[in-house]
């Protein structure tokens, strides 16, 4: 077994203090020429042009390769980054995901100097200093669960800031909203994988950037006992290669982006991490699946505060909190909020702290029936809550017993009982279609019981909304699939269970659309929305019984890269939209509904909230 590191038995060498996991297997590439580049002293500042990546290019300009590809068009990956030494050379691959991020493996950066590493974005050929951009680290950031679970290389994720921001347009990752991303990257679609890492198993790399296509596997396939068996963790390995061999990513590839390509352009599902050899039968490479459920939070809560909305005080009108994250014990664990006025929201004020650590997935509700909006966090084995005072979140802690949570569930909460308490429900993201409650008395959580058998298997968006007016929130899930889209339903007995799943919408918020539910119009049932990329947003209204029917609402709100949600921001009991912008303006705009037919024009409510 080996990662995809680059680390000649020279670099190692040069700085002994960066010992790698894969040392025993540097021997592998040892026939790789290393240039003397990598003295610190020799080369403090960036030689643009020089920095061959520390390859023999003549050996590496055979056209060939990845493994069995070809080369990259200049600019076709504007969004590439060669993760190299300060003054030295490329040992690894890695992707542009916000303009001050770079995503790469942890195996290439855990316990490195910051300050010893330099990044090359968007440059096809290593050698052309005239294209791409040169940027320094200014903070390393290792997924806290690297290597700590049973697979190899579980968690196989690190984040690297960036000193400035990179002018190059982001690569942009799946599943951010939820799982409706998913449809692209389904076994046997062809990804495409890209690095500068060894033409063949123990061969030179190329200073030219390569790319090959391999299938996408499935995990049955990835799990059996020839090919990697246990040592292949499906919440956060997927494989794609050929299962005959031949193509496959390499040594100096690790770090370096798994690729899909959508209706919306290039999305990436997955970083190189590890495989036995390279290329090889029945050993494909192995990728950190940043598309699953938790590791896209993860990502998501390094880069972006989380925004949520409810009602924090208790005057009818939907506030907007945001939870800052931060690792245990370093913080940064703000929560803020901003009170809705009635039209926008007034100032950002600290509420709580050391809340929602990376990776948590932090909400809102009424865990005692006050009223007031209480902050919850759904942890790798608890769900916590802290209620609202309406004026700060120090009204006490609760916790649910533990074990009760689990890190690849999908967490919601809503009132499913109709006791006017919100509870906790938990949808198992691990294929079994489990739906299960913690009831909150008010003081704590009941039992964990399973009030569904199957509903909302991995792949589909579920939430909970009261459809049909009886003050109990039901279960709603959209499937987001290549080919379908329902909207499918099953009601709360109020005690229990859900009942049966029924489909009350079969054409609603296909892959690539961000769903949403709300109370859209005069009535007191739930209704559905989805957010298309154009601008529409189209609502579905609940007859209470078992149809939602679909119209146009508004054609001009929100773009793609936001967070995209609902919420009553007037107290007028209908939901109005919200989109949380999470750039460098963090605007925070709103459209009003009407109540019957459309929302108004979208206006700024808030000018920095939620980066
Ligand atoms: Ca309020
Ligand atoms: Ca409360
Ligand atoms: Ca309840
Ligand atoms: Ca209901």
């Amino acid at each position: 077994m080996n990662t995809r590191i680059y680390l000649p038995a020279a670099l190692l060498l040069a700085f002994p203090a960066c010992d790698d996991p894969d040392d025993s297997e540097a021997g592998e590439i040892d026939d790789v020429v290393v240039d003397d580049g990598h003295d610190a002293g020799d080369d403090a500042i960036e030689p643009v042009g020089g920095s061959t990546g520390g390859l023999d290019l003549t050996a590496a300009l055979a056209p060939q390769t990845i493994v069995g590809g070809g080369p990259a068009s200049e600019g076709e990956y504007p969004f590439m980054v060669s993760v190299g030494f300060a003054g030295g050379g490329h040992f690894c691959g890695g992707s542009l995901v916000a303009p001050s991020w770079v995503l790469t493996a942890a195996h290439c950066v855990q316990g490195r100097d910051p300050a010893t590493l330099s990044l090359k974005i968007g440059r096809t050929d290593l050698n052309n200093a005239a294209t791409g951009e040169i940027r320094s680290v200014s903070q390393i950031v290792v997924h806290p669960r690297y290597q700590t679970e049973a697979g190899d290389y579980d968690n196989d994720l690190a984040l690297l800031a960036l000193s400035s921001p990179s002018t190059r347009t982001p690569v942009e990752i799946a599943g951010p909203h939820t799982a409706s991303d998913r449809v692209w990257w389904m076994p046997n679609v062809n990804a495409t994988v890209i690095g500068w890492g060894a033409l063949w198993e123990g061969g030179p790399g190329s200073a030219i950037l390569q790319e090959v296509q391999v299938p996408v596997l499935t995990d049955t396939y990835a799990a059996q006992a020839h090919v990697y068996g246990a040592r292949f963790n499906r919440a956060v390995h997927v494989a794609a290669g050929p299962m005959a061999g031949g193509l496959d990513s390499c040594q100096g590839d690790s770090g370096g982006p798994l690729l899909t390509w959508t209706a919306y352009g290039w999305q990436q599902f997955g970083v190189v991490s590890w495989g036995d050899g390279c290329a090889r039968p029945d050993k494909p490479g192995v990728y950190t699946r940043i598309g699953s459920q938790r590791l896209h939070r993860w990502l998501r809560s390094v880069i972006h505060e989380t925004p949520a909305v409810g009602d924090v005080n208790g005057d009818g009108r939907d506030d907007i909190v945001t939870f800052t994250h931060g690792d245990s014990g370093a913080g940064p664990l703000d929560v803020y909020v901003a009170l809705s006025n009635g039209t926008s929201f007034g100032a950002a004020q600290l509420w709580a702290d050391w809340w929602a650590h990376r990776g948590h997935a932090p909400m809102v509700g009424d865990f005692n029936g006050d009223g007031r909006d209480d902050i919850w966090a759904f942890t790798e084995a608890d769900v916590y809550v802290a209620l609202s005072r309406g004026y700060d979140f120090n009204g006490g802690v609760y916790v649910s017993p533990y074990g009760s949570a689990d890190s690849d569930d999908i967490g919601r909460v809503a009132d499913v009982n109709g006791d006017g308490r919100d509870d906790a429900v938990l949808f198992a993201a691990d294929g079994t279609g489990d739906v299960h409650v913690m009831l909150s008395t008010g003081t704590g959580f009941g039992p964990k019981t399973k009030w569904h058998e199957y509903f909302a298997p991995e792949g589909e968006t579920p939430m909970l909304a009261d459809v049909n007016g009886d003050y109990r929130a039901d279960i709603v899930t959209f499937t987001q699939s290549m080919n379908g889209a329902q909207a499918i339903v099953a009601l709360s007995n109020g005690s229990s269970s859900f009942g049966a799943a029924t489909v009350w919408n079969s054409w609603f918020a296909p892959a690539g659309e961000v769903p949403a539910v709300g109370s859209f119009n005069n009535d007191a049932r739930a209704d559905i929305a989805t957010f298309v990329r154009n601008g529409n947003v189209y609502v579905g209204t609940s007859n209470g019984v078992n149809n939602f029917a679909s119209a146009l609402w508004t054609s001009s709100f929100g773009d793609w890269n936001d967070t995209l949600t609902v919420g009553d921001v007037n107290g007028d009991y209908r939901d109005d939209l919200i989109a949380f912008t999470q750039d460098q303006n963090a605007d925070v705009w709103v459209a009003l509904s009407n109540g019957a037919s459309g929302f108004g024009s979208p206006y700024v409510a808030h000018s920095y909230f939620a980066p």
